[in-house]
């Protein structure tokens, strides 16, 4: 009974410490966001100087023509403000836009972790312009900075489309965290087996 007991505490603390490293290693990896202007459900009467996200490690534009990265204001019924223009400044990505006519808005933004994975969200906002805020027209097509429009294009194309570095980098971080957790399951499994062994070899001692 003993021996069933001592088994037993052994393959769960494997099996805790396997999950513990399967849920922590991705979860650190990727930069998450920590602040934003507007922040989610605010209420604008003012133009904001910059429409920005904040995240919680370094940026990666590895080619420096801002691959990968993206950040538009959408109103609700689906024009864009702004010029498409971006700034990338260490851990934040920031544009400027004047907003249509009062109501919902929408800022999607779309990022390249330090760890070489694209992130992607959006924050909801309204728009309730005092009388002396400058009312622009807007775009029915994402801006391309420097004039035109962007094709639309679905998110997880736009992510592929970073350049082979950022896709290269991204697999190889992958297939890196992949082996440390494969790694550290087989320590923990090895573990568990010598402690069954010796275990088993103890108690046919006791005999
Ligand atoms: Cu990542």
């Amino acid at each position: 009974m003993r021996r069933i007991i001592r088994i037993g505490a052994a393959l769960s603390a494997a099996t805790i410490a396997a999950l513990v490293l399967l849920v922590a290693a991705p979860a650190y990896a990727h930069n998450y966001l920590v602040a934003s202007t507007p922040e989610e459900g605010a209420i604008l009467t003012q133009l904001p100087e910059e429409f920005s996200v904040s995240t919680s490690d370094t940026l990666l534009d590895l080619a420096g023509d801002g691959g990968g990265f993206a950040i538009q204001v959408v109103d609700a019924s689906g024009n864009y403000f702004g010029d498409g223009c971006f700034t990338i400044r260490d851990d934040s990505l920031s544009t400027t836009a004047a907003l249509g006519n009062a109501g919902e808005y929408t800022m999607l933004w779309q990022l390249v972790s330090s760890d070489g994975h694209t992130i992607s969200g959006e924050i909801g906002f309204e728009w309730q312009p005092d009388a002396d805020q400058p009312i622009s027209e807007g775009f029915d097509a994402p801006p391309a900075c420097g004039g035109g429009t962007l094709e639309q294009t679905d998110p997880d194309d736009q992510a592929t489309s970073t350049g082979d570095g950022q896709t290269d980098a991204a697999t190889t971080v992958d297939a890196a965290t992949v082996l440390l957790v494969a790694g550290a399951i087989a320590l923990v499994l090895i573990a568990g087996v010598a402690i069954f062994l010796i275990t088993v070899r103890r108690n046919r001692s006791d005999q």
